[in-house]
C-alpha cells in the first residue's frame, strides 16, 4: 500500500470511528522497544545521537532516493535492505513521503571525507555526506538500526526510531590484517572477510601476502613463487595463490565497501617460501648460522612448521634487489591505494648492517613504485621519515624510535589488538605467546596512552592482525573476530573521551542477533549477557 493510500485509508477509518483500526495505522507511532534498542546498538558508536522517540517504517512502497554519482551506494543499500527485510526498494530520483534520501548536499565540513549526517523522521530517513564513503558509513549504521522484526507481527513493516545521528571517524587508519600464507584463505573467504569489516566501518585490509609457509600472489616475471612456493601451507595442506587477476578481483570489490588493500610483502626475513622456490637465484650461502633447532630452508619445499626467523634474503646475492623489484613493481601496479608493506619483522638471521641497508633500499624501490613504506616496528632501525610509516605490536622501544624519526604510526598491540590471541587457556585455536585477550581487555585501551612519548599527530589508528597458524576455515576466522573486531574498530572510530566498556558491552550485547542472521560464528564471551536468547544454534 503506498503512503497516501495508507494515510487515505487511516483517515477513513478514523471518520468511521473503527477504533482497531485507527490504532493499527496511527502514524506517526512512538518508537517500540525494539526500535529503541536497535537505534542505540550502533557499534563503532557515533559522535552523537538524538532520539526523538517516533518510528520511520520501510514498508513495500519505500524508495531510495540517489544521485547519479551515488548510485552504487544506493544499490548496495537496496540489497541490504532486501536481505535484512524481505522489502525490495525501488531506486528513483523523485522525493516522496516515506523515501530514504542519500544526498551529497549541504554536510558540514567537520564531517570531513567519511563522516555523515543521519536524519531520521517519521516521513523520511536522509543521509548526508561529502563523499560517498560517509554515506556508505551512514548505510553501516542504518543497517545496525533496523528493528528486528518483531517476530510476533505479520507487519510487513520495519521500524526504524526516528532521531539525528552525526558522526565522523577519530582516526584515517582503521585496519584488520589477514595472514593468507600460514593459511590460505580462497577469493570468496576474503569478500565475507571484506563484509564484515565494512559494518563495522573498517577502511583498511591489510593481506599478508608472504611467509616461509606460502607466496600467495601471481609474479609474472619470477613464476615458481607460486608454482612451488604456493602449494602449500602450515600443516601441509594444499595452499594455493591469487592470480593478479583475482587479486584485482579481491582490490575491486574491497574498493566497492570503501576499504583499501595494502599488500605485505615479508622481507627479508620470513622469506622461506621464495628462497625454496628460486634456491639457486635467491638461497644465501652457508655464511648464514642458524641454531641447530631451526628449520633450514630445503629446496622445492615451503615450511609446514610454525616457527619464525630462519629464513632471510641474501644481500650479497646478485639477483636479491632484482627480485625485490620486480615483486613491488608487479604488485605496485595493481594496487591502487597509496601503501606497500615491506615486512621487517623477525628477521633474525639477517645481520644489522644488512638489515639496515635492505629497509633503506626497500623504501627507494617502495618509493620509485609510487607508494608509501609501511613495515613492522623493526623498521625503526633504519633511516625513516615522515613519509615512512611503522606498525607496532610489541615492542614500546622501537615505536618510540619510529615517532621521533617522524614516521607515523599505526597500533597492533599484540597483548590488545592480536586477534590470533586465544580468549582464554579454554579457546580451541588459537596463541598465546602476547596473552590471552578477553573481549573486555581487547576493548580496555586507547593508543594515545600505550606508548606514552608517541604523539597524537604521529598516531594514524588502528589495525587488529588475524595471523593463521591456527586458523584454517571461515568458522575459525569468525569464533576468533568476533567479538573482538568491533570493539578495534570502536577504538579506531569512536572518540575515546565518549567510550567505556560498561556502554559498550551492552551494545555489543545486542549485535549477536545481527551476527546470527549474518551466520557468524561468534565466541560466546562469558564477560557478555547476550541479547539472542531466541537463538537456534
Ligand atoms: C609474530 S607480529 C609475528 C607473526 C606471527 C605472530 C603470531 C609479527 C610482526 N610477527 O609472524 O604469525 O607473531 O601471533
Amino acid at each position: 500500500m503506498s503512503f497516501s493510500r495508507l494515510s487515505y485509508f487511516c483517515a477513513l477509518s478514523t471518520f468511521t470511528a473503527s477504533i482497531l483500526l485507527v490504532t493499527s495505522c496511527d502514524s506517526p507511532r512512538v518508537t517500540s522497544p525494539e526500535a529503541k534498542v536497535a537505534f542505540e546498538r550502533v557499534i563503532p558508536k557515533p559522535n552523537a545521537t538524538t532520539s526523538t522517540g517516533k518510528t520511520f517504517l520501510i514498508t513495500e512502497s519505500t524508495t531510495i532516493v540517489a544521485a547519479s554519482e551515488l548510485q552504487d551506494v544506493a544499490k548496495y543499500l537496496a540489497q541490504n535492505l532486501q536481505h535484512i527485510t524481505g522489502i525490495s526498494p525501488t531506486l528513483t530520483t523523485n522525493v516522496t513521503k516515506g523515501a530514504i534520501v542519500l544526498s551529497l548536499e549541504g554536510g558540514s565540513a567537520d564531517l570531513g571525507s567519511e563522516g555523515y549526517t543521519l536524519q531520521i523522521d517519521e516521513d523520511q530517513l536522509k543521509i548526508v555526506a561529502n563523499k560517498p564513503a560517509g554515506i556508505f558509513y551512514g548505510i553501516q549504521t542504518v543497517r545496525q538500526i533496523i528493528a528486528d522484526k518483531n517476530d510476533k507481527s505479520s507487519r510487513d513493516e520495519w521500524e526504524v526510531a526516528t532521531g539525528t545521528i552525526t558522526d565522523h571517524p577519530e582516526y584515517p587508519w582503521r585496519g584488520s590484517m589477514l595472514d593468507v600464507a600460514r593459511h590460505f584463505f580462497s577469493v570468496a573467504d576474503v569478500k565475507r572477510y571484506i563484509d564484515l569489516l565494512s559494518f563495522y566501518k573498517i577502511n583498511i585490509l591489510h593481506l599478508h601476502l608472504s611467509d616461509d609457509q606460502g607466496w600467495r600472489i601471481e609474479i609474472k616475471s619470477w613464476p615458481n613463487l607460486t608454482a612451488i612456493g604456493g602449494q602449500s601451507q602450515v600443516g601441509g595442506g594444499k595452499g594455493g595463490f591469487y592470480t593478479q587477476e583475482q587479486y584485482k578481483e579481491i582490490v575491486a570489490y574491497a574498493q566497492s565497501r570503501f576499504i583499501t588493500i595494502v599488500p605485505e610483502i615479508d622481507l627479508p626475513g620470513h622469506i622461506n617460501a621464495a628462497l625454496v622456490s628460486y634456491p639457486g637465484e635467491l638461497l644465501p650461502g652457508p655464511s648464514i648460522v642458524l641454531e641447530a633447532t631451526k628449520p633450514r630452508p630445503v629446496a622445492g619445499r615451503p615450511h609446514i612448521g610454525t616457527e619464525v626467523g630462519f629464513s632471510t634474503l641474501s644481500i650479497k646475492k646478485e639477483l636479491t634487489f632484482k627480485f625485490v623489484e620486480d615483486v613491488i613493481r608487479e604488485i605496485a601496479s595493481i594496487t591502487p591505494g597509496p601503501y606497500f608493506h615491506v615486512g621487517g619483522d623477525e628477521a633474525a638471521v639477517t645481520k644489522k648492517a644488512d638489515y639496515i641497508t635492505f629497509i633503506n633500499r626497500f623504501k627507494e624501490i617502495v618509493n620509485a613504485n609510487g607508494k608509501i613504506m609501511i613495515g613492522w616496528e623493526e623498521i625503526a632501525q633504519a633511516d625513516l621519515d615522515s613519509t615512512s610509516i611503522a606498525q607496532f605490536w610489541h615492542s614500546q622501544d622501537h615505536a618510540n624510535t619510529a615517532a621521533e624519526k617522524g614516521a607515523k604510526i599505526i597500533f597492533s598491540p599484540s597483548t590488545k589488538a592480536y586477534l590470533d590471541m586465544q580468549y582464554d587457556s579454554t579457546s580451541r585455536i588459537g596463541l598465546h605467546w602476547a596473552a590471552y585477550i578477553e573481549v573486555d581487555s581487547s576493548y580496555m585501551w586507547d593508543p594515545t596512552t600505550l606508548v606514552s612519548e608517541i604523539e597524537r599527530k604521529q598516531i594514524m589508528g588502528v589495525e587488529a592482525p588475524l595471523w593463521t597458524e591456527t586458523v584454517v576455515t571461515m568458522d575459525d576466522i569468525e569464533y576468533l573476530v568476533f567479538p573482538r573486531l568491533p570493539g578495534i574498530a570502536e577504538i579506531g572510530w569512536t572518540s575515546s573521551a565518549v567510550r567505556n566498556w560498561e556502554d559498550y558491552k551492552v551494545r555489543l550485547a545486542n549485535h549477536a542477533v545481527l551476527w546470527r542472521k549474518m551466520e557468524i560464528d561468534f565466541y560466546r564471551s562469558p564477560k557478555v549477557s547476550w541479547a539472542d536468547s531466541t537463538r537456534t544454534k
